[in-house]
């Protein structure tokens, strides 16, 4: 249910209030630690940003899509790794329990994802499989009411926090293909299941992915995500939860490309050269002028959507085209902004590399550009037949 307006205005300054006072000054610190601190993940917690995308039933606030890419808008507007930590519950740790969970799959977990004492985290890619989602080869094989899975997951994202884990497996061994997929929900301490070390990443420190090893884990079939009803039937729960993510995550790049807009004007007013500021030069003010109306663009593209959506019309489709957008545009502005900071855009102390670095994973996590496009031609086409 939406909120009222003066609710949600309350709550876009609040967020934009601990972004600016809290998580902004902390950035350098959380790159250099590979960590967020405990502190903040408290005041994450209390601020109930944990659950803005659970119904309000299951304990979280139940924000609509258009409420929930306005508060990404201003979660974007620091280092991407705060907004990673509260990202899975909020998007591919939860939504498939959201979406397609039992009655009382929800009631047990979601309130505990909406407050943040339960972190999940979503178990699709391995490392023979990540844009060919479907052709994933952990096997959850039935043994009486059970069934026990083996296999590895790549590049989980929160894996290391994760109290909880949805995972994608093949519940029919004679598919190589999207059929044949379950989701599950696994709590991380069944017996089974270990962690591999952490994954050395070009950036986004303080967001933490590794390995998930699924060693004869035995889960009961009620763990099936949406009950036995639903064996085989994973790989839609998948689709539809990376729909919602991708529009989510558009969202965060406009946020991450007009904070970076903004550092950038400041530094062109402020810097110097040929005896004017260098935002002066017309060269300087055509860098400013594309990301602006790049980030424009990209923004009114995500309110649409999130507007569709809402209205429940749907858009796999247009969350296709506002990732593919989104990210790519994200990787324009962060070079642009290196380019008007010159030298200083190179140097780790002024934080406009560690952006750049940031943003690159955008293009890639959640599904890349080129899924995207395969994403959106494929539904065209496909619209296109019943002309
Ligand atoms: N919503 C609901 N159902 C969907 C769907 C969606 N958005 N997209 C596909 N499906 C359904 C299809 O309708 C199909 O069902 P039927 O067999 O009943 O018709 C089934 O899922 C299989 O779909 P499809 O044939 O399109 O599957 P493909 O194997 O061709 O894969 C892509 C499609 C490439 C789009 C998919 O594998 C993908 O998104 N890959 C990227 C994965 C990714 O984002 N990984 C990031 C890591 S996770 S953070």
């Amino acid at each position: 249910m939406a909120l009222d307006a003066d609710t949600l205005e309350q709550l876009l300054e609040t967020v934009s209030r601990f972004v600016e006072e809290r998580l902004r000054p902390l950035e350098p610190r959380v790159a250099e630690e590979d960590a967020i601190p405990a502190e903040i993940v408290g005041e994450m917690r209390r601020l109930g940003l944990f659950g803005l995308s659970i119904p309000e039933d299951y304990g979280g606030l139940g924000l609509t899509m258009s409420e929930e890419v306005q508060v990404a808008f201003r979660l974007g507007r620091t280092s991407p790794a705060f907004r990673s930590l509260l990202g899975t519950n909020n998007g591919i740790g939860s939504q498939g329990l959201v979406m397609d969970g039992t009655e009382e799959q929800r009631r047990h977990y979601l309130p505990k994802l909406a407050s943040g004492e339960l972190i999940g985290s979503f178990c699709l890619t391995e490392a023979g499989s990540g844009s060919d989602a479907g052709s994933l080869r952990t096997a959850a094989k039935a043994d009486g009411d059970d069934f026990v899975l083996n296999g590895t997951k790549r590049y989980i994202t929160n894996a290391p926090e994760a109290g909880v884990f949805t995972v994608f497996a093949r519940t029919d061994p004679d598919t190589r293909d999207a059929r044949g997929v379950t989701a599950f929900v696994i709590d991380a301490d069944t017996p089974g299941i270990s962690l591999g070390a952490l994954d050395k990443k070009m950036g986004q420190r303080g967001a933490h992915t590794c390995d998930v090893n699924f060693d004869d884990v035995r889960v009961p079939a009620s763990a099936i995500i949406g009950g036995p009803a639903r064996l085989n039937q994973g790989f839609k729960t998948a689709m539809k939860v990376l729909d919602r993510g991708r529009l989510h995550i558009g969202a965060v790049c406009v946020g991450v490309a007009e904070r970076l807009i903004e550092d950038s004007l400041r530094y062109a007013l402020d810097r110097e050269q040929f005896g004017q500021p260098i935002a002066e030069f017309q060269l300087i003010q055509a860098m400013l002028a594309d990301s602006k109306a790049e980030a424009y663009a990209t923004r009114c593209m995500v309110e649409e959507t999130a507007r569709r959506k809402d209205a429940e019309i749907p858009v796999s489709t247009e969350a296709a085209c506002c990732k593919l957008y989104a990210t790519e545009m994200v990787g324009r502005v962060a070079d642009r902004a290196v380019q008007i900071h010159g030298g200083a855009g190179y140097i780790a102390d002024y934080g406009v590399e560690r952006f750049y670095r940031d943003v690159r994973l955008f293009r890639i996590y959640e599904g890349t550009s080129q899924i995207q496009q395969l994403v959106i031609a494929r539904n065209m086409i496909r619209e296109a037949r019943n002309w």
